[in-house]
């Protein structure tokens, strides 16, 4: 039956689901009482899946109010099927898709501001999780939030009504909770960053020291008394949702569905026991509440995201399009074992084994049912580069050919960032893009492949890698062969 005349997904169609697809929990008998900022398709396959289950197993009634940052039409088109949505989980074994019922309420930030404040004042609400991607944090190098940031600049100077950043929006918004005496709270930093969550606390913190709030001292104080930042790991590989994904779910389900998501089987979350008020229970589920997650957070971030981008811009420059298809390349299964053992020895002796790890990566990564575009992966590159490689680089012995597939990589991404018909070659995104591209000028509009590599590393925040003479030497000399499409590991 064509998309046409199926009726739409939405709380009086679900009875059409086949029962073994519909959610876990009664959606009408949930209330928001975790507040999600970022609602793209990772938030929908990862936390979203943890809560409902969670909430079903525990039998409280967990709902979550997602916000999106920017896109006020992914947040109606979700209000428009009752906040219902479908995760089809796809692996070796065939797919499953079930409908998940845990979000409540979806909002935008900008339009919907009063109703965020009025969420974040609740009692009831005891969690924010958020996914709002390593460049929402608007920090500087150094970890500092970036005052100067034109997004930041204008939230400061607007006062707290006007926010627009997540990061403006949530220190108001968390001020005016705690000048109200409301219950302790808990941000839950879910991207990909190490430690994310003090790197959460400093931005938060930063915009609160930054502003004009002549009770800003005080503020800092009742945060530090009241607000936790656990930092978690969260792991599931879930593309953007394409046409043809849209038309499986429909085909599946039997309704359609305009918001699906499509991920892998497997899934994980550990998160630092550091919580300051009621949480579901998503260990239920079986996330892992731990005391430290530095070795997991190390490893996750250096083996999967380090090999994932090194896998992008590699495979890029060799013409491919997918994860899976630069895993079936010649050198896409050696990177990512080879790639662990450079890595190994910066990791600490706690976490998973790495060998084991990469194993495993291997298979996730060649899912023949996960289209995972390599140019998805490789944007925002200036800010994934320094959470992934370059800890790595700088914690491993300095001299030339000592890090020879990081080396590769850093070539893969310098070639990347090389300016093309439409934007960075291979058409990747990265807010940083015109200052990357003129990296590969000099004054005299000269291109000189050494001093663009250190170029590059200094726009980045890593002007002591940019003076690493046999880190930058080794670089540049990768890069005729990776211009001429040739992956040589
Ligand atoms: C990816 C991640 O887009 C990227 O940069 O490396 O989104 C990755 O798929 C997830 O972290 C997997 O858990």
């Amino acid at each position: 039956m064509s998309t046409l005349l199926r009726a739409g997904l939405g709380r009086d169609t679900l009875a059409r689901i086949a029962a073994d697809a519909r959610p876990l929990v009664e959606p009408g008998a949930l209330r928001p009482r975790v507040l999600h900022l970022g609602l793209g398709a990772f938030h929908r396959a990862h936390q979203a899946v943890y809560t409902e289950r969670a909430a079903a197993a525990a039998g409280e009634p967990w709902g979550i109010a997602v916000v999106a940052p920017r896109s006020a039409d992914t947040a109606a088109a979700l209000r428009a099927q009752d906040c219902l949505y479908s995760v089809t989980e796809r692996g070796a074994a065939g797919s499953r898709t079930f409908v998940v019922g845990s979000v409540v309420e979806a909002l935008a930030l900008g339009p919907d501001a009063a109703r965020v404040d009025a969420l974040l004042a609740e009692p009831d609400v005891s969690v924010v999780t958020l996914t709002i991607t390593e460049k929402g944090h608007h920090r500087r190098p150094d970890g500092t939030l970036d005052t100067a940031d034109p997004a930041i600049a204008a939230d400061l100077a607007a006062g707290p009504d006007g926010a627009r950043t997540v990061v403006g929006r949530l220190a108001a918004g968390l001020a005016a909770r705690m000048r109200a005496g409301a219950a302790p709270i808990s941000m839950v930093s879910c991207d990909n960053m190490s430690a994310n969550g003090t790197a959460l606390a400093a931005v938060v913190r930063g915009f609160v020291e930054a502003s004009s709030w002549p009770d800003r001292d005080r503020v800092l104080e009742l945060l530090a008394a009241a607000v936790t930042f656990p930092s978690t790991i969260v792991d599931r590989i879930v593309p953007a949702t394409t046409d043809a994904d849209r038309e499986a779910a429909a085909a599946s389900l039997g309704v359609v569905d305009a918001l699906p998501v499509v991920g892998e089987p497997y899934r994980q979350w550990v998160l630092e026991d550091r919580f300051a008020g009621a949480r579901p229970s998503w260990e239920r589920d079986g996330a892992l509440v731990v005391p430290d997650v530095a070795p997991f957070q190390l490893t996750k971030l250096r083996l999967l995201n380090g090999a994932h981008s090194a896998l992008a811009y590699l495979g890029l420059a060799a013409g491919a399009t997918t994860i899976a298809d630069a895993m079936a390349t010649g050198w896409g299964e050696t990177l990512v074992r080879t790639l662990a053992a450079e890595v190994a020895p910066t990791l600490p002796a706690d976490g998973p084994d790495p060998s084991a790890y990469a194993a495993d990566l291997v298979e996730r990564f060649g899912n023949p049912g996960i289209r995972h575009l390599l140019r998805q992966i490789g944007s925002d590159g200036s800010h994934k580069v320094p959470e992934r490689w370059l800890p790595v680089l700088r914690e491993r012995p300095r001299g030339i050919g000592q890090s020879p597939v990081l080396e590769l990589a850093l070539a893969g991404w310098v070639h990347a960032t090389r300016p093309g018909p439409q934007g960075q070659l291979f058409g990747t995104t990265d807010p940083a893009a015109d200052a990357l591209a003129a990296c590969w000028r000099d004054r005299e509009g000269h291109a000189d492949a050494v001093a663009t590599v250190r170029r590059l590393l200094d726009a980045i925040g890593a002007p002591d890698l940019a003076a690493t003479d046999g880190l930058v030497t080794a670089v540049a000399a990768h890069l005729p062969a990776l211009s001429a499409g040739r992956v040589e590991l």
